[in-house]
């Protein structure tokens, strides 16, 4: 067995001697057949020259553009088949049971649309600004790149989220159940920046002054967004992780609306309309909107809560090592600020464990953590909680079933349960 932790141990991390020696103490026979077993059978990996080393590997003409190694194929965006009638007005779901760090790699970040992902050259592209402002703006591509840019890395989560769960745990692998969430650090115009441009006056009166917001696909997915937070941290975003946003993201601007619900974060987006009330669009009453238990439905219900998921272990990654150290990871979220804190449980809630944040959290993006701990085969009842700079905690699920009622889709941030089995394997639960 190899070492369970590599480099330096940041935070509140068993130190590496500490985690070896406790390897030794605890999995001490696991540790002791390891090494016999290598001395009986020597390990033809160690001991014979393999063909990656004795022949030439690819020269750098062979891939201009990368994609992940073959091994890694399984690690893909995944769509269910039976949530939506065709793939068009659909969406599929990010791996992040296989993903690490907080950066979703571009190419499986999930993608939603509801009329298709259109095809739009930067030539043909076309930004106005219209409405209540003191000069209608249409804004080319070329004209976008010579406003002062800013890059901000942030979480985009679909309020459908785990939104199949509020009945009951259905789909079995945290790609299904947290899947509907991708973080990306974002180069890109504020808002307020083109807002002025068009000659809005940033310091006048602007209370119940709104934008909307509308795409150039078909579908348009019109939001109307206050004026404050148009202001406050809205970019016009040109690039992500570093480059052109992908065709499925938006390419070439999409608008970034930090911390509030993925649907608001228009793709392609063709037209800001300053109004002096919102719009009442489609996504934001029929759709987007939560139905009480009374049958009044919650409205503009845009701030996306804090919550939390374990990654690891989980359905799609059961445990497969031996007993001994274990590392328990996942991400933690918040659109309200940073993440303060996460804890872990392992007995359905009842006792809670600190878990280590990989970072300090950050202002509405993804935060990783770890629980090293050790597993000895023990059954588990997962959970994670998290916590946010406004001193919010993460609910149970039935903390939010007896406010919000069952008959909610959206915005169901409740702590999750993963039944870890005594073989490792784990399952999606609820426990009451
Ligand atoms: N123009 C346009 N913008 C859109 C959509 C769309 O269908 N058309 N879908 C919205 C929804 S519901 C979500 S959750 C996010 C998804 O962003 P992504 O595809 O980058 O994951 O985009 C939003 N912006
Ligand atoms: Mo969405």
């Amino acid at each position: 067995m190899t070492a369970p932790v590599k480099g330096p141990v940041k935070g509140n991390a068993p130190s590496r001697r500490a985690f070896l020696r406790g390897t030794i103490a605890a999995g001490g026979a696991l540790a002791g057949a390891t090494m016999a077993r290598a001395q009986a059978t020597p390990d033809p990996l160690i001991t014979e020259v393999q063909d990656w080393a004795s022949g030439l590997g690819d020269g750098v003409d062979a891939t201009p553009y990368g994609l992940p190694i073959e091994f890694e194929s399984d690690v893909i965006r995944r769509n269910v088949e039976w949530l939506t009638a065709d793939t068009i007005s659909s969406i599929n779901f990010t791996p992040i049971h296989a993903l690490d760090g907080t950066i979703t790699p571009t190419g499986c970040a999930f993608e939603r649309h509801h009329s298709g992902a259109i095809e739009l050259r930067k030539e043909d592209y076309r930004l106005m600004i219209n409405g209540m402002v003191d000069q209608e703006t249409i804004f080319t591509y070329e004209d976008l790149e010579r406003f002062p840019r800013e890059n901000h890395t942030y979480f985009l989560e679909c309020a459908a989220n785990t939104g199949m769960e509020w009945a009951g745990a259905q789909l079995n692998g945290a790609q299904f159940t947290h899947g509907m969430i991708h973080n990306m650090e974002y180069s890109g115009i504020p808002l307020r920046t083109l807002l002025e441009e068009a000659g809005l006056d940033t310091a006048g009166d602007l209370k119940d002054k709104w934008v909307y917001v509308e795409g150039a696909d078909a579908s348009s997915n019109g939001r109307s967004i206050p004026m404050e937070k148009a202001l406050d941290d809205c970019l016009i975003a040109i690039k992500a992780n570093g480059e052109a946003l992908r065709k499925e993201h938006g390419y070439p601007v999409r608008l970034v609306v930090p911390g509030w619900e993925g649907n608001m974060w228009v793709k392609w987006i063709r037209r800001i309309e300053v109004m002096d009330g919102p719009v009442e669009s489609r996504e934001e009453t029929s759709k987007y909107t939560d139905t009480l238990d009374n049958g009044i439905s919650r409205k503009w219900t845009w701030v996306m809560d804090a919550k939390s998921v374990v990654t690891s272990p989980s359905p799609q990654m059961p445990i497969t090592h031996g007993h001994g150290p274990l590392v328990i990871t996942g991400m933690a979220w918040s659109g309200r600020g940073a993440i303060t804190r996460v804890d872990v449980s392992k007995d359905g809630g009842m006792t809670w464990e600190t878990a280590r944040l990989a970072q300090p959290g950050e202002d509405k993006a993804l935060t990783r953590f770890y629980l090293e701990t050790e597993w000895n085969g023990e059954e588990m009842f997962l959970q994670s909680r998290a916590m946010d700079s406004t001193g919010y905690v993460q609910p149970t699920k039935n903390m939010l079933r007896e406010v919000r009622g069952e008959n909610s889709i959206y915005h169901n941030n409740c702590i999750q349960t993963w039944w870890v089995k005594p073989n490792g394997e784990a399952e999606n639960v609820e426990v009451s």
